[in-house]
């Protein structure tokens, strides 16, 4: 009979990453050197990424090369599975009115002073709110994350919305915005999906955001749940995913 380090080391290893914070600063494009390192990691190994944001806005982010050596991408939380440019599945969702006016009465009453626009984003299977609106500038996204955390703003939505009588979760994904899901069309879909496809795989999930209340949570909670060898690498920034990749990398290197 094998042990279980022996039935670990005939595992594939699958290599999961959230993208905003996790491989870039959040909306920004991926920094140079660091985006030669992944390309290079991601040829050689089973790389899966896994965002709220939609394709086109990853395809802001990340270059061709990295999103199609990717074995796949999930976007919208998991609604919409990506391989090499290709969209593999979508599940959509109409949001019903009442939801709609609580994101708008949450848009209209909060007290922070500056409006840049786009404020609901309706995505595949799921709705972005953000007060400060999707157009503020970098500085303006700074501005209004550092005024969210002392105010707690967003918390305190998505605890209304979680707390709500209806079939919708909320999660503070990024810096400015809230992601709203029906309930279950979160990261963790990804988890049931990839280990429904090939059990013989160990999943190690970078994400910035698995605080209570984060939209890596429910992906990280379900790979806590399953156990070893699956394996959640919180982060805060994208200098700190590189310093692990590069000690993953040499950790390999050594047992091999
Ligand atoms: O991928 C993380 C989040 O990135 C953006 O967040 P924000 O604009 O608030 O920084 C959004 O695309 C959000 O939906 C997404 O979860």
């Amino acid at each position: 009979m094998q042990t279980s380090t022996q039935r670990e080391a005939v595992m594939k290893q699958t290599y999961v990453f959230d993208v905003d914070g996790t491989l870039t600063a959040p909306r920004q494009p991926i920094e140079a050197v660091f985006g030669k390192f992944f390309l290079a990691f991601a040829q050689h190994r089973s790389v899966i990424l896994v965002s709220g944001s939609d394709l086109g806005k990853l395809q802001e982010q990340l270059p061709d090369k990295i999103l199609n050596t990717c074995r796949a991408v999930f976007t919208c939380s998991g609604a919409e599975r990506w391989e090499c440019s290709r969209l593999v599945s979508r599940k959509t969702h109409e949001f019903p009115a009442e939801l709609v006016t609580l994101c708008e009465n949450f848009v209209a009453e909060s007290s922070y002073p500056g409006r840049f626009g786009n404020h609901l984003e309706f995505r595949t299977g799921m709705l972005n709110v953000s007060a400060v609106g999707r157009n503020a500038a970098v500085a303006q996204r700074e501005e209004y994350f550092a005024w969210d955390k002392a105010s707690e703003e967003r918390a305190q939505f998505v605890a209304q919305i979680n707390a709500a009588a209806l079939p919708y979760e909320a999660s503070a994904g990024g810096q400015i915005s809230i992601d709203i899901v029906p309930r279950g069309w979160n990261k963790s879909v990804v988890f049931d999906e990839l280990l429904g496809e090939d059990p013989a795989q160990a999943l190690m999930f970078f994400g910035d955001r698995i605080q209570q209340g984060g939209n890596d949570r429910p992906l990280a909670e379900a790979i806590w749940a399953a156990g070893a060898p699956h394996e959640v690498r919180p982060v805060e920034t994208w200098p700190e995913t590189f310093e692990q990749l590069l000690l993953e990398v040499d950790t390999r290197r050594m047992a091999a």
